[in-house]
Order: structure tokens, then sequence, then C-alpha cells
């Protein structure tokens, strides 16, 4: 017996979906230059990680059947992706480079790996224009360079918008020197998905002594974290238009919001800290309008009604998180949720379309 979790069951291949086509759009790939940097990376010991040390001596090394399986699939942008997407009933998979992305690695060899990552990812879609479509990489720790190949990416390249892997090397996108990229994104009108990465080394102990810093629990608390930082720090004041994708039914944080709203009020009227300025709305204003959640990982109803009556059904989209949960099952799950049809219609299809313009 494998154990590699769910395997789909190619036997019974999960059908077209009545009414509306399957979107899938937190969707990992990775090419075979970056896992070679990054064993460079584990061998030298250079980076002052654990999580990335933790996360990826597991899957480039370990000989469990789902790590070999996983290293396998998300390197390939062919055939294997495609019989995989047919087998799940998946119509489109929104690519991006698998978590930290090039944000382990110093500043050039971010900048110059995320060109040459882009350039293949634009390439796959050039020859699977019907299946797959694509996110730029980008190099936060050069925030110029980031922002320009941003720009090349939509431009040139017909990507939907950036993805960004949660911290950067410990430093979250609020510090005003990563703002060119946000600048970028609103000139360009497209959203920026901010996929998990594990915590950082400085809140990283309690949840590795547990086995909780990956995507169990510590990528929701780390990302969450950073998008209400993002908010509380006044990002959306300054960007009012910029657009955030969270996966993961939104790092939980639409399940937080009347605490936060209560507590943000409370804490800025009591002028308890000197980085806590007022803000022009509510935080809960900010994760309606500048916010939207896909449901990766989570095949769970109540968690996606729970999204969807919070943040409104034009907010939550389908992702599948393929190939770290690649599940037959939970696609039919899905497709039986109790919920309107013009509202599964929505998740499914037409959020994803409309905001990533496909
Ligand atoms: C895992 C899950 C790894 C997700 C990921 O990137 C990732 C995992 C390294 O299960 O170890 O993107 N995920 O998004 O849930
Ligand atoms: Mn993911």
């Amino acid at each position: 017996m494998s154990d590699t979790q769910n395997p789909v069951n190619p036997s019974t291949p999960v059908g077209p979906a009545k009414g509306y086509r399957r979107i899938a759009t937190e969707e990992a790939w990775a090419p075979p230059e970056l896992f070679r940097q990054y064993r460079k990376l584990l061998e030298s010991r250079v980076v002052d990680d654990p999580g990335f040390n933790t996360m990826w001596s597991f899957y480039l090394g370990s000989p469990s059947d789902r790590a070999r399986s996983i290293i396998e699939k998300i390197q390939d942008l062919g055939e294997q992706r495609i019989r995989d997407m047919d087998a799940a009933g998946i119509d489109v998979q929104l690519l991006m480079l698998t978590s930290p992305g090039v944000q382990a690695f110093d500043a050039p060899t971010a900048v110059s790996l995320a060109r040459d990552s882009n350039d293949q990812l634009a390439e796959a879609v050039r020859r699977h224009p019907t299946r797959y479509a694509g996110m730029a990489a980008v190099a936060p720790q050069d925030p110029q360079a980031a922002a320009k190949e941003l720009e090349r990416g939509v431009r040139q390249l017909g990507f939907k918008g950036g993805v960004i892997n949660d911290h950067t090397l410990g430093e979250y996108l609020d510090d005003p020197k990563f703002w060119p990229i946000f600048e970028a994104a609103e000139a360009l009108d497209v959203p920026i998905y901010i996929h998990p990465n594990t915590p950082p080394k400085s809140m990283i102990g309690p949840f590795l002594e547990s086995g909780l810093d990956g995507a169990i629990y510590g990528f929701a608390v780390e990302t969450g974290l950073h998008a209400l930082r993002l908010i509380v720090k006044g990002v959306f004041d300054r960007f009012p238009k910029l657009q955030i994708v969270l996966g993961h039914t939104g790092e939980a944080l639409p399940f937080w919001l009347y605490r936060i709203d209560y507590m943000h009020r409370a804490t800025v009227l009591s002028k308890r800290y000197e980085s806590v300025k007022p803000l022009r709305r509510k935080p809960s204003e900010y994760l309606r309008e500048n916010f939207y959640v896909t449901n990766s990982g989570v095949a769970w109803e109540p968690a996606i009604r729970f999204c969807q009556s919070v943040l409104g059904v034009d907010r939550v989209l389908y992702a599948m998180d393929y190939p770290y949960q690649f599940v037959a099952d939970e696609v039919r799950t899905l497709d039986a949720m109790d919920m309107p049809d013009e509202d599964k219609k929505k998740f499914f299809q037409l959020n994803a379309e409309r905001v990533f313009r496909l």
C-alpha cells in the first residue's frame, strides 16, 4: 500500500461539471533549476531558516512516496499534469512557483531565477493555452527589480498577477521598502497572491518542536499574520485599489474578523502602541474589499460557505493545491455543496475568470 495520501484513482475520473468549468487557482510548479539551488542551500547551510530546511530536506531528501510523487509531479508542465487534471476534472490550473519560490536566496540569484522560471512557465502556457495560466514569480529582495519583473510578466508574458510566498527572509511586505511592488500591481491592475511559507526563524520554535510549522497550521498562522500586518500598517490606505489573494479559506482571517475589528479599535483608542495608527476604515472593510480568498487545501463546505457569508460570494474562489493536495474525491465533494447553482459557478469559474482575467 502506497503512503501517498488519497491518490487519484484514474479508473474513476471526475467527469465534467454541470454548468461550470473548474478553474484551480493555487497550483504549484517548480523547475529543476530551483531544486538544484535549494539543494545547494541545504548543503551549504548558509540559510538560517529552520522552516526552509525542514520543508525542503523532507521533499528533496525523503524516500517516502509523498515526497517522491510530489517532487516528480511538481516539475511537470506537460502531459502528466494534464492527465492528472483530467482525472480530477480540473479544466484550468493557475500556476505559481512553489513556496518559498526564489525568496530563500540572495538578491541577484533570486532576480535571475525569477526571470528564468517565468520564461519557462510562459512557454508552458503558450503550449497549453486552454489548460494553463500563470502568475509571475518575483524577488522581493530587490523591490525595484520585482516591480519590473511583475510588469514584464503581465505585459509581455501574459501572466495574471504576481505570487509572493509570504515573508522574505523574515521581512514582511508592510515595510515601505517593498511598496514599489504594490505600486506596480496597482498600476497594472493585477492581484498579488500571498502564498504561505513556514514561519521565519524568529517565530518558528514552538511550531517546529510540535511538527506544526508547515501546511498543517504554521503556514496559516504565519500568512494570516502577514495579511493582517498589511491591513493594520495602512498598506490599503496607501494603495486603495490593491487586491491580495489568500489561500486556505483566507488563512482563517474571516473567522477572526469580529474580534479583530473590536480589538483594533480598542487598541487605537488606548494609544497603547506607538506603531498602531488609526486607519481610514475597519480591518474587516479592507478584508472585504482588498482581498480574495481561495479554498486551497480546504475542501470543506462549512468553511467555504462561512467565507462566502463574510466576504460575499464574489470573493471566494476554488483552488486545489496540486500536487501537495491532489484528491479527486475533494472535487466531487465540492461539486455536491449545498449552494445555489449561480454561486457554485462563481466559486469554480466566474470569480477566477474575473479576478485573473482568464
Ligand atoms: C505543502 C503545502 C507545501 C502547500 C507547499 O509548498 C504548499 C505541504 C512547499 O503540504 O508541505 O504550497 N500548500 O499550499 O498547502
Ligand atoms: Mn499552496
